[in-house]
């Protein structure tokens, strides 16, 4: 594995980093093993089969070489760098599966940050103890066209709203499409490991091949101190449309 000082300084100055390498050989197929309870390759699969395989699968899993994943001593050491503290929780994880165009839709996400989205019903403190690393375990090769992440830099140093004017934490290509040319997708092999704090522009990409499937575990921590954020991913923004008056629900407690 790649120096932990390197990882953790290009997560501080980028957001971001791509520890290739993450999972040997051998570490991987007893991995994909376990993950292949719940995500099955296409071979053998049906249409109706794989639909039924959309939801993502939290932690914990049945096999433990999954479930060890987030415990895995590199990754807790490089969380108590960019988190700054040694108190660190696991806040979730799970598994998910995107699979070929010929058996099921999947989309292209906006870019957006995590630092509302998943980590924060008021406004996000990014100083580092209150942050959230983010990580995504990559088990299958992803190509331009296999559901690649699109990141692009940390919300400031872009310069950019954490939320932007419409109470989302969004940047629409229409409203922003220098911020879409600035994006790289994230092309990586099986066995490699994305870590990202919640202030990083990112995305999930679609699948657009026919066939195959991307197959990843996802995982986030959070520090014992932002005591307000633990064990739960919100599934919104201060402005989705069925929490029309959340905003002012927040802005109205002391
Ligand atoms: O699936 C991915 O590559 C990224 C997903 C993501 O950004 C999200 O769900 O917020």
């Amino acid at each position: 594995m790649k120096n932990k000082d390197a990882i953790v300084k290009n997560i501080q100055d980028k957001g971001y980093c791509l520890v290739e390498g993450f999972l040997d050989e051998e570490e991987l197929s007893k991995v994909i093993k376990g993950a292949d309870e719940y995500f099955p390759d296409v071979d053998g699969l049906n249409k109706d089969a794989i639909e039924k395989l959309q939801h993502a699968v939290p932690f914990p899993f049945s096999a433990n070489t999954l479930n060890q994943i987030p415990f895995d001593k590199n990754i807790l050491d490089i969380a108590e760098l960019v988190l700054n503290s040694s108190e660190i929780r696991l806040t979730s994880s799970f598994i998910q599966a995107k699979y070929g165009t010929r058996y099921a839709k999947s989309f292209d996400q906006p870019l957006h940050n995590d630092a509302w989205n998943a980590s924060s019903l008021v406004w996000p403190n990014l100083a580092p103890q209150y942050q959230r690393l983010y990580g995504i375990l990559y088990l299958t090769d992803v190509d331009d066209r296999s559901a690649p992440t699109g990141v692009v830099d940390k919300a400031q140093a872009l310069q950019l709203p954490l939320l932007s004017n419409d109470n989302w934490a969004r940047y629409l290509e229409e409203d922003y499409p220098e911020l879409y040319k600035k994006e790289t997708l994230i092309q990586a092999a099986a066995g490699d490991l994305l870590l990202f704090t919640g202030d990083l522009i990112h995305r999930g990409t679609a699948f657009r091949k026919e066939d195959g499937r991307r197959v990843a575990v996802f995982f986030n921590f959070h520090t014992a101190s932002a005591t307000w954020t633990g064990m739960h991913l919100w599934a919104g923004y201060p402005g989705r449309e069925d929490w029309p008056s959340f905003a002012e629900f927040v802005e109205s407690l002391s």
